[in-house]
């Protein structure tokens, strides 16, 4: 039996925001401080939509100020209504914004490998009400993107994808962003790429990228014309600045997350009843999380025990996405949301842990939190 590991005597979290230094934050913000620009597309704003619009193959890029309300925006620009078909292994805000778009969500169950929307049932799922299918690559895990636009085309509906954690993601060579109708990505700072807050709006046609931009404005044209009821949904230039330095950190930051992964791997893959995130070859990793599996059919601990033992220790590991949005009180109603038709997304929301997953973290400490895994999945 391996001896009692020690506990860290700091808060090991989930991850830690990429931060420039200081001075070069402050450098950048002389531009803002000289011009006395602070927001409303301005300068900092222009740089970056054109650095991220370059990063996703000159797709037409809108930047907000976090990544719900670009969602919000894409269900407005694009016209949905009634019912929406997505996954309930997700964050809340994935669900809100279509209730915030007085549409209902509709929850169809996952894949049992990837995690995202099972394409196989999503068509049950279709009525005369459903306008679009929401998908979340999760953990920046792609969705099944052919198979969901091919049921899309079949039965005339909009595709939107919340790829909060789909930052760099890539399938086949080709960004993520390339599919669906539009992709929300997150750039809050618990995100690989972050604007402390933010988001962008990711699109193939231009002619949504030009109502994005009004919606995003209250609707606002000119000085006396108003085109639609728009929002207040802009990125600011502090936000705007910060990233143009992050973004130049995000290379260096998934070289570091690959090698924390790596050793991950080589420790916790012999562990029983421990499953390791494995992406198919065809995918180009965002390394926004590290999500371990524990069933505990097969292991010694439930990944509720395990993630109980680690908060002792100080490690602070996560249970994205548990509960499930179908079980919140707002949506556990909906007859989509009865547990019986989501077999698969019930299991994986008991079993799976993110682990601590960011650059900053030593390969010492990274060696650290397998010891104590080891150790409680043991005792
Ligand atoms: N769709 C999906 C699938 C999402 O995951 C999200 C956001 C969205 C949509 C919405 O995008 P945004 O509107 O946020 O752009 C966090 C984030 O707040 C949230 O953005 C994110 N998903 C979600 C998965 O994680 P919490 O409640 O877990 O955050 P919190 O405050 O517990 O932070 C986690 C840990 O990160 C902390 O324990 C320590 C560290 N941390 C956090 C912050 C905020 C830092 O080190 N520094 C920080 O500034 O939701």
């Amino acid at each position: 039996m391996q001896r009692k590991p020690v506990a860290f005597p700091y808060p090991i979290y989930i991850t830690r925001p990429m931060l420039p230094p200081l001075a070069e934050y402050i450098e950048e913000l002389k531009d803002v401080w000289d011009s006395q620009w602070l927001t409303n597309a301005g300068g900092k704003h222009a740089a970056l939509e054109k650095a991220i619009a370059r990063l996703v193959g000159n797709n037409k890029v809108s930047l907000f100020t976090n990544g719900t309300l670009a969602l919000i925006v894409a269900c407005q620009a694009l016209r949905l209504s009634g019912e929406v078909i997505t996954t309930p292994f997700t964050f809340a805000a994935t669900p809100h914004v279509l209730s915030w778009n007085n549409i209902t969500p509709v929850f169809a169950d996952i894949d049992p490998v990837t995690m995202t929307l099972d394409p196989e049932r999503i068509e049950a799922l279709i009525t005369s009400r459903t306008s679009a299918i929401l998908g979340v690559h999760v953990y920046g895990y792609p969705c099944d993107v052919e198979a969901i636009q091919v049921i899309a085309n079949r039965h005339g509906l909009k595709v939107v994808y919340d790829g909060a954690h789909a930052f760099g993601t890539r399938v086949n060579g080709r960004p993520i962003t390339d599919f669906g109708d539009a992709t929300m990505l997150s750039f809050h700072a618990t995100k690989l790429f972050h604007t402390a807050e933010g988001g962008a709006l990711v699109m193939q046609n231009p002619s949504m990228k030009e109502q994005v931009d009004f919606l995003k404005n209250f609707g606002i044209k000119d000085e006396t014309t108003v085109l639609l009821p728009g929002i207040n949904g802009k990125m600011n230039e502090l936000q705007a600045a910060l990233g143009l330095l992050t973004i130049k950190m995000v290379k260096d930051e998934q070289y570091r997350r690959q090698a924390i992964g790596r050793i991950y791997e080589e420790r916790l893959r012999r562990i029983a009843g421990l499953f390791l995130p494995k992406l198919p070859q065809n995918v180009e990793n965002s390394y926004q999380y590290y999500p371990i599996r524990i069933t505990s059919a097969v292991a010694r601990r439930s990944r509720d025990e395990v993630f109980e033992a680690l908060r002792s220790y100080n490690i602070y590991a996560r249970r994205y996405f548990h509960p499930l949005c179908s079980e919140y009180a707002c949506y556990r109603m909906l007859p989509s949301a009865h547990p019986s038709y989501l077999p698969v997304a019930t299991k994986t929301a008991t079993e799976v842990l993110c682990l601590p997953f960011y650059g900053g973290l030593s390969d010492d400490q990274v060696q650290q939190i397998c010891d104590v895994i080891e150790f409680v999945m043991q005792e």
